[in-house]
């Protein structure tokens, strides 16, 4: 929704002000920077770049008459009321505002549900909150080096603070208390501890799970082979105050029964009944009355989760909110406090443009959130679907002197073929609906240029060869420019995509065993093997790089949206013992996610439920255009910075 940034230091420098372009786009329609003493000799410069989504367009940072002050960078979907008309940071200002104990406060953030990181300044008690929320749905970095005297919090890297940052652990929420020695002693914010082993500022954090459980949580590879943890982060050494666990029970408790002996061969007896894999008929052949039960139970709140995200947003496209924005004092002027927006809206009149996209494989995932969508987004628009394919550069080619691929078929990746047999199925399920296809094609060239100028400082600090290839592909799907597909062929339409939302498929995997490695422990550990896996991947979900697609995504000045770690899909999913989800006695492409292609059956898609995983690096063939001889976990060289 928002870029944020604070930066703490112990001058007063206009320096500051200067909102960086990089913090800008995230929030292209209001931005400002606000400067406020915090303690002796500390200044804060309180910067937001907001990106218009909830009730009416607030500026931030807020400030109230108590000098607390709020860049608030999320969405509250529920758990907190706020009213349609209403903005959720100020409803959010004022319920913190009313805190006096850390227990109020805490109790405040437990409640919300839906994605966020924020930084709250709160006067009277001299403390620093930040943090992000449980699954680390956006981003929040830090740069503060030893002997430093700035301490920079944002949600990308800004190039005047530092070339290297960290991402906060979404482990909990943090606190320090500001004085002046926050900013002159030589303290390691992360370690939270000094040279000599002393902890010299009072930082504490009040963990989202159980301190015995490992703080695995600090990021990870999204590796489908095998999970390798960076340990970035040293959370556990923020845990020298409280230890208090606060985050709702339903997201902790996981259902780890395994099938008694009986179901057991049960589960195991289907996959001897040798059902065609290609056939959707086998999906309805293995299911028995509990299942569907249990796939309608999970359409329907799943189909909330997307309902939710998508009305939560004006009732215009970007460009048409645009046109209706009137700021004041006008842009430009980055240090007011005092800036209004409103909008200049007689009624609350629709546009007929795309007001939601999705990032568009054709997999399961992505259609069957398409499909759900198409029930809640109004008949009369649009709705966007970007497909992003990398150039192929195929041996023949290069074999058949100068006999070259048709440029055409250049971009005929795995990807674009799934997801136009897709677009026929979504097709089939509402033919009056206007579904845009927008074909994202990518050469080489364009993906070199754009990854040096821009994207590479969006992944970071991340810098795996995945983190490249997935930040790269969903850069330019996220951009959402490209070719409409005509069944009519002409003239081609280019077309970039007006709407802010866009909704990913992002946590299906992990889940409903989507991934290899989880036919890799079922293999070898069983039902309870598999279970643990499960569980363990849920756990630490705010270790699988969303931060890194926030950055990504709202680059765009589009919101990501993750329906499938929406808190009540979450929760229901938990509860569920794990054959209800898969049964990997079954082949791939049918045993894997076995809910969710029942699920999709339900919702009227065919084909598409049989479809096994296949991963965007490899769907959109980012992955073979580049040095393909890496591994995923490798450093990437492509990422590292040029000494300039
Ligand atoms: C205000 O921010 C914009 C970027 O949003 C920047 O181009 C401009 O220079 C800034 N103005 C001042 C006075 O800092
Ligand atoms: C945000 O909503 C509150 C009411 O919840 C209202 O008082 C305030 O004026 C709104 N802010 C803006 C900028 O519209
Ligand atoms: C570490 O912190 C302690 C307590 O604030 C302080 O006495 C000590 O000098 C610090 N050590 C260094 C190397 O800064
Ligand atoms: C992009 O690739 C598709 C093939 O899927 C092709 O139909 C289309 O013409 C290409 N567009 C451009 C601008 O290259
Ligand atoms: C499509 O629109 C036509 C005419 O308005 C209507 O008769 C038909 O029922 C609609 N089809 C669907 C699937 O909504
Ligand atoms: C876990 O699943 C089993 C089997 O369906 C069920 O009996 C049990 O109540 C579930 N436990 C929880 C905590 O939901
Ligand atoms: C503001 C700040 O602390 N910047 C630091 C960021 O990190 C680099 C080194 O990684 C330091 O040189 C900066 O001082």
């Amino acid at each position: 929704m928002c870029g944020i940034s604070l930066v703490l230091c112990s001058c007063n420098d206009d320096r500051h002000k200067t909102i960086e372009e990089r913090l800008a786009r995230r929030g292209p329609d209001m931005q400002i920077c606000v400067e406020q003493r915090l303690a002796d000799a500390v200044t804060g410069y309180f910067t937001g770049c907001v990106l218009h989504l909830q009730g009416s367009p607030t500026p931030q940072p807020v400030l109230d008459k108590d000098g607390n002050v709020l860049l608030w960078n999320g969405e509250i979907f529920g758990g907190i009321e706020v009213d349609a008309r209403e903005n959720d940071t100020d409803v959010l200002h004022s319920r913190l505002g009313g805190c006096e104990t850390d227990n109020e406060l805490l109790d405040v953030m437990r409640q919300i549900q839906g994605p966020w990181a924020f930084i709250y300044w709160q006067e009277k008690q001299n403390n620093l909150w930040f943090g992000r929320d449980i699954f680390g749905r956006r981003s929040l970095l830090l740069n503060h080096s030893q002997g430093s005297s700035e301490i920079c919090l944002s949600s990308i890297k800004l190039d005047q603070y530092g070339e290297d940052w960290q991402e906060i652990p979404a482990a909990g929420i943090y606190k320090i208390s500001i004085t002046p020695e926050t900013l002159i002693s030589n303290i390691s914010l992360f370690a939270g501890v000094n040279d000599s082993g002393v902890n010299s500022v009072r930082t504490v954090l009040y963990p989202y799970v159980s301190p015995s459980v490992s703080f695995g949580h600090a990021a990870s590879h999204n590796v489908d082979s095998s999970i390798e943890m960076k340990d970035v982060s040293k959370a556990s050494n923020f845990l020298n105050e409280s230890s208090e666990v606060f985050i709702h029970t339903s997201l902790r408790e996981f259902n780890d029964t395994v099938p008694d002996a009986d179901q057991s061969e049960a589960l195991k007896l289907l996959a001897n009944e040798n059902l065609p894999i290609d056939s959707t008929q086998s999906i309805l052949d293995l299911s028995t009355a509990e299942d569907h039960k249990l796939a309608e139970e999970f359409i329907n709140i799943f189909g909330n989760a997307i309902k939710t995200r998508i009305e939560r947003q004006p009732v215009l496209c970007s460009n048409c909110i645009k046109k209706q924005m009137v700021v004041n004092p006008a842009s430009g002027d980055n240090s007011s406090d005092n800036m209004t927006v409103r909008l200049n809206m007689s009624h609350e009149e629709k546009c007929r443009h795309s007001r939601v996209a999705i990032l568009f494989s054709g997999g399961i995932d992505s259609i069957m959130i398409t499909a759900l969508a198409d029930r809640y987004v109004d008949k009369n628009e649009p709705i966007d679907l970007l497909n992003v394919a990398f150039e192929r550069q195929s041996k023949q080619q290069k074999q058949k002197h100068g006999e070259r691929t048709p440029e055409s078929d250049q971009f005929i990746v795995p990807d674009r073929i799934t997801g136009l047999s897709g677009l026929q199925e979504l097709q089939k399920i509402n033919p009056n609906r206007s579904w845009n296809f927008v074909k994202v094609n990518v050469t080489k060239a364009e993906l070199q240029e754009r990854r040096e100028r821009q994207i590479r400082d969006l992944v970071h600090p991340l810098c795996s060869v995945l983190d490249d290839s997935i930040g790269c592909a969903i850069w330019f799907a996220a951009k959402g420019h490209g070719i409409l597909h005509s069944d009519n062929p002409g003239e081609p339409i280019e077309y970039v995509s007006p709407a802010r939302v866009i909704l990913v498929g992002m946590g299906a995997d992990e889940q409903l065993a989507g991934y290899s490695r989880h036919r890799g422990k079922f293999n070898t550990g069983g039902w309870s093997g598999l279970v643990q896996e499960i569980k363990m991947e849920v756990q630490r979900i705010s270790a699988r790089n969303l931060g890194r697609d926030d950055r990504i995504i709202t680059d765009h000045g589009r919101e990501s949206r993750f329906p499938f770690l929406d808190e009540n899909v979450v929760s229901f999913l938990n509860k569920l013992p794990v054959w209800k989800k898969a049964n990997l006695h079954l082949p791939r492409g049918l045993g894997e996610k076995f809910l969710l292609r029942l699920s999709a059956l339900k919702v009227g898609l065919s084909d598409s439920a049989i479809l096994a995983k296949r991963a965007i690096q490899f769907g959109s063939r980012i992955a073979k255009l580049e040095n393909n001889k890496e591994k995923a976990s490798d450093t990437c060289s492509r990422l590292a910075n040029n000494l300039k």
